[in-house]
């Protein structure tokens, strides 16, 4: 039976993506929306009940007591599958983070066309980390080991991920203790799949441990890595002004799209698009030059380095094509939908596949390599410039919104203390004051199962008010940016008093854009260095913070909850629970989900929850935050106590006679 059709203002609450919502339907054309409105889910595949790993089955669990034909019971089934989406995502980040260390070996070794290392002094305070010398070295020589020992890491088989020190040293022992620090980034994915073949591990909580392995070797191995190269190579974050939605595609230029993950190729495309000969093959073309825009996380890596627009977020991918104005959209890895290359067929737009490893029936395939990577990207450049005269009736929306992103965990010490005295301190006193009551990350994709961008922007405004300091990234930094959230200014008035005040006195906007998917790792770092900085306790499970994936829909996100939880963070996802178990469920289906909730915050500190009213998230954000504060011994968060100092207070001194002013600033009456 198929669901209802929703509208377009049912679909998503961005006015671009409901204006090719209505043009899809005009055209006759389908989109993930609609085909989510035809496409049922199953429920017992999507509760987690059904295994197929092997030719018995598959096996569908539907009564309370039964077994796969093998005996596999509904939580040993629904362990494994959950491990099994957690290493697939790991493995998705990790392979990301091996391409990134290649690359940063072949700039080392003088072999990438094209690359520099932008970044010298990231490279440094890095490779100090892991006792490789720097005095008297070229920046290359140090690359050269850093990237032989983050190479090795994948492959090695005994001991720890080498980057697994960088945690707080409590957390560090926590994992020892519980088996779970992990020795090699592959060892523990091919391990994952190895215990869930058929006849292997078949405990729940045994699985779910490996689980926990394996997703640490993601967040504090192969995506921290990737993070770490990527400011290496293309520099490390700071301020900067962009763009975001639909709107940023322009109609007197050939616009290019780049969709999918890496930036070494999307920074390419960026360099490429900027030399003279093909500013000037652009304009043989009739065109005034190339307009580049993102989409999905590669849009979040040139963004927050070049402030290169961001056409949307995962599900305006399909909405970009739609618009008749992209020549090319090109793609490297994940969250592409195979969808595109029918739907493009509509158009002119030409889909070019890039990676060695993603080809898609019916697209152009041009496959980059970094050694001669400038070359590459000029080429994709052609293809799109060249397509330019074929481009039919256009319609762009006139929907676009400022943001600032750019925040680094290095930057956001920066601003909070200068050149001199960068330091998490002030961040920790504002939160130990209750000026801020707490931090929440807001992270992950779109599904268009919920109304898109809703439950971010939804969640995100709500615990603004309360004094929740929020930082994003993904898909989800790319719904605030759209509503405005990413501005300096922008929207303060319905921020909390106490976060009004540190937003106006350190100059920052209330929701911190601190990058992609991978650079979820940045959120781990500051959460180290506000535990590293003293006062909001020793660990990371100390810290009153929360992490919600409201509109997830990948097995990244799945990892990255996971890798969240065992470094002690409570993590609420949106959405349907992947291992919910039968409906009204009181016995065997409730192990799994019982495991990794109280199970996991028993061992870990952390917990992972799947809640699908956005009321009720706020609500057990809060509930948590104000829990930890607690333990903590700091003060009650109250709504009133702040907001007498910053802009507001200084506008209204602003309006007094002189003497009156100048006796409630200094205390000093008049003379
Ligand atoms: Fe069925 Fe067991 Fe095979 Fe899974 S492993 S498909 S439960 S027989
Ligand atoms: S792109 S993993 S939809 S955040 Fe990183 Fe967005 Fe989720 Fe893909």
């Amino acid at each position: 039976m198929a669901r209802q059709k929703r509208t377009p203002e049912e679909h998503s609450i961005d006015p671009a993506a409901q204006q090719m919502l209505i043009r899809a339907d005009q055209l006759g054309i389908g989109t993930a929306f609609t085909r989510a409105d035809n496409m049922v889910p199953c429920n017992i595949g999507s509760a987690g009940m059904c295994c197929k790993i092997c030719g018995m089955g598959p096996c569908r669990l539907t009564k309370e007591g039964e077994t796969g034909v093998c005996g596999a019971t509904i939580d040993t089934i629904q362990a494994r599958n959950l491990i099994r989406a957690i290493s697939a995502g790991a493995a998705a980040h990790s392979d990301h983070g091996r391409d990134m260390a290649f690359t940063l070996k072949a700039v080392a070794n003088d072999e990438a066309e094209g690359y520099v290392i932008r970044d010298v002094a990231k490279l440094r305070t890095i490779a100090k980390l892991y006792d490789i010398p720097i005095e008297g070295r070229s920046p290359k020589e140090i690359a050269n080991d850093l990237a032989d020992l983050y190479i090795t890491q994948f492959g090695q088989q005994k001991g720890e991920v080498a980057l697994v020190k960088r945690a707080p040293a409590k957390r560090q022992k926590i994992w020892k203790e519980n088996g779970v620090t992990p020795r090699g980034i592959d060892r523990e994915v091919v391990e994952a799949l190895h215990r869930t073949h058929i006849g292997d591990d078949q405990d729940p909580e045994h699985i779910l441990q490996h689980a926990v392995r394996t997703a640490l070797g993601d967040g504090w191995g192969g995506s921290l890595l990737a993070t770490d190269v990527s400011d290496i190579l293309f520099g490390t974050p700071a301020p900067i002004l962009g763009q975001a939605n639909l709107g940023v595609l322009k109609e007197n230029m050939v616009n290019v799209v780049v969709h999918g993950h890496e930036p070494t190729l999307s920074e390419m495309i960026v360099a490429a698009s900027q030399t003279p000969e093909i500013i000037e093959y652009a304009k043989a073309a009739g065109a005034d030059g190339v307009n580049l825009s993102g989409i999905c996380c590669t849009a979040n890596e040139i963004l927050m380095r070049q402030g290169i627009p961001a056409a949307g977020n995962f599900l305006q991918q399909e909405l970009a094509i739609l618009t008749g104005a992209v020549e090319a959209m090109v793609v490297d890895v994940q969250c592409i939908m195979q969808a595109l290359v029918g739907l493009a067929a509509n158009f002119h737009t030409k889909v070019i596949t890039t990676s060695p490893k993603v080809k898609i029936k019916g697209s152009t395939h041009i496959e980059f390599d970094e050694h001669k990577a400038l070359t590459i990207a000029k080429d994709i450049l052609r293809v799109a410039i060249d397509n330019f005269k074929n481009r039919g009736e256009t319609k762009i929306p006139d929907v676009r919104e400022d943001l600032i992103p750019g925040f680094s965990h290095e930057y956001i010490n920066y601003m909070l203390g200068g050149s001199y005295r960068a330091s998490f301190r002030p961040l920790n006193d504002a939160i130990m004051s209750g000026r801020i009551r707490g931090v929440a990350a807001i992270v992950g994709c779109n599904n268009p199962r919920s109304q898109h961008d809703y439950l971010h922007t939804y969640v995100t405004r709500e615990l603004l008010k309360k004094d929740i300091l929020i930082v994003e990234t993904g898909c989800g930094a790319i719904a605030s940016a759209k509503l405005g959230l990413l501005l300096g200014e922008a929207g303060l008035d319905q921020v909390g008093s106490g976060l009004r005040e540190v937003c106006e006195t350190v100059g920052i906007p209330p929701v911190l854009h601190m990058g992609s998917c991978v650079d979820n790792t940045r959120i781990l770092t500051v959460l180290t260095q506000i535990v590293e900085e003293g006062g909001l306790g020793d660990d990371i499970d100390q810290v009153p913070a929360v992490g919600l994936a409201p509109e997830w829909m990948s097995e990244k996100a799945l990892s990255i909850g996971t890798y969240c939880v065992a470094s002690g963070a409570y993590v609420i996802f949106g959405g349907s629970s992947p291992v919910s178990g039968m409906p009204d469920r009181v016995s065997d289906s409730d192990i799994v989900a019982h495991l990794i909730s109280a199970g996991w915050e028993e061992k870990y500190g952390g917990k992972m929850e799947f809640i699908a009213d956005p009321n009720e998230m706020i609500a057990k954000t809060l509930e948590h935050i104000d829990k930890k504060r607690a333990a903590l011994g700091l003060p009650e968060w109250h709504a009133e106590k702040y907001g007498r100092s910053g802009d507001a207070r200084m506008l209204e001194l602003e309006e007094l006679p002189f003497a009156e002013r100048r006796q409630a600033i200094y205390g000093v009456a008049a003379d």
